[in-house]
């Protein structure tokens, strides 16, 4: 089903041509509004009037990750603090988190996207939606949350953790759709076999994962144990949340809300706008949002876009689901982690040495697992045992406190890790994408 036919199944000169009115809207708006966008747009000699076609779109500067944190927390708005009616936060670890501020307008149109995103995977107003995505400030427990009001479903905001309640209530109350991560799924899966209930046997057909990186192969695994068609779903907090892209029941590539989310596709080294159907980096422009418009942001997600005839008779341009980050961005359990943070803890605890290895592996459980191997200097080496468990407990209870994620640490004796001439590999991902 199409929630919104007229929008997702537009013809593509009608679509340019609204997207051209709404772009050229938002860069009126931020320009006189934000004084960030003004001074960034007279640095590059751009005025509102030099938009005078989507082409020209590639004058605008790009904004960037590090340039919305400068922003933070209310650097972005373009409209009065009063018209705000909620904000949300990057699970952005340690540092300054990334804002999202939503007036009703945005909210609703949010709801919309993610209301196309249940729609575009089979699921209708006569499902009960079990969402346990997280509720609070990161944006999937929301986000998908007002999609099922909007869609018109039955949502159970029982909200991420918990796996013995959402197996119970999965089957209690019947639960026709999930959401989480994709990772999650097959924990869920795992623990009801272990309670001796079979996931099989219920009614739950469809599920929208999403958050954090997942292959092909992870699809097929989820759809077979869980019995249930598995839907790629791509979102990031700076945009809006999820509901950016969304796969329909063809499965064959993510549809991108692009009325509301304008995509482009750039050579992350040169900036250079690339055609559709090759790689790059993905780049974003919210052309509706009200609060605190973004544009031309750079996601680091790495895609290429396409336009197919997709048999579902939406017209919306696809993406290839993520091949990986351009930056080294490591998503644990969906909590954001830089290897530049680990090394952070590492060097500030005496006794150990900057040659250490992060090794990222997805168990048997389904769940993302960290290991910090670090050298350690010989003294402390020798010294005895209760010192060195010591040492790794501080390092372990910092990594927790200051990043969220709960890593292993082996503490391993000097000239155990293998250097390297060129750059360090520094992380080992073991996980299948
Ligand atoms: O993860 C929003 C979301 C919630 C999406 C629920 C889908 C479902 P952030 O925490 O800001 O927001 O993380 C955004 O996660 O730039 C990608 O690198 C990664 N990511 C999100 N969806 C996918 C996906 C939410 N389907 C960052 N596949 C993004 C791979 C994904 N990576």
């Amino acid at each position: 089903m199409i929630f919104n036919k007229d929008a997702e199944s537009m013809n593509i000169e009608q679509r340019k041509a609204q997207q051209l009115k709404d772009w050229q809207k938002t860069i009126r708006a931020v320009y006189a509004n934000v004084p960030f966008y003004k001074k960034k747009f007279d640095d590059a000699g751009f005025k509102p009037e030099d938009l005078q076609s989507l082409e020209d779109v590639s004058k605008i500067p790009f904004t960037t990750k590090y340039e919305l944190r400068e922003t933070y927390p209310y650097g972005l708005l373009a409209v009065d603090k009063k018209e705000l009616v909620e904000i949300h936060m990057s699970s952005g670890t340690t540092g300054t988190p990334v804002v999202g501020a939503y007036t009703q307008h945005d909210i609703n149109f949010w709801g919309e996207s993610m209301a196309r995103t249940f729609a575009g995977g089979g699921a209708s107003s006569s499902d009960t939606i079990q969402n346990a995505y997280g509720y609070g400030l990161f944006t999937g427990g929301l986000g998908a949350h007002y999609g099922a009001r909007t869609l018109g479903a039955n949502a159970i905001p029982i909200s991420a953790g918990n796996t013995a309640k959402q197996l119970q209530v999965m089957r209690d109350f019947q639960t026709d759709v999930i959401c989480c991560t994709p990772s999650y799924s097959l924990y869920l899966a795992e623990s009801a076999r272990e309670e001796g209930l079979d996931i099989k046997d219920l009614p739950l057909r469809i599920g929208f994962f999403g958050a954090e990186p997942w292959s092909e192969e992870m699809r097929q695994q989820i759809e077979a144990e869980l019995k249930i068609k598995a839907y790629d779903i791509y979102g990031l907090t700076e945009i809006i949340g999820p509901g950016v892209a969304f796969e329909c029941e063809e499965q064959e590539g993510l549809h991108i809300n692009e009325d509301f989310f304008y995509p482009e596709i750039i050579n992350p080294e040169t900036g250079e706008v690339l055609p559709e159907g090759e790689k790059g980096e993905l780049v974003f422009t919210t052309i509706t949002r009200e609060g605190a418009p973004i544009i031309r942001y750079r996601t680091r997600d790495i895609t290429y876009l396409y336009r197919d005839k997709c048999k579902c008779g939406r017209t919306t341009v696809k993406m290839h689901r993520l091949f990986g980050r351009s930056d080294d961005m490591l998503i644990i359990r969906g909590v954001n982690v830089f290897p530049s943070q680990i090394e952070e803890i590492l060097i500030q605890n005496e006794g150990t040495q900057p040659h250490y290895q992060i090794i990222v592996d997805r168990g048997e459980s389904h769940l993302d697992s960290i290991e910090v191997m670090v050298e350690v200097e010989e003294s402390v080496f020798s010294d005895e045992t209760k010192d060195l468990e010591k040492l790794r407990t501080k390092i372990s209870t910092e990594i927790k406190s200051k990043l969220g994620v709960n890593a292993k640490i082996r503490l391993v004796e000097p000239k155990s890790i293998q250097r390297s001439e060129g750059k360090a590999k520094r992380v080992i991902d073991k996980r299948k994408m």
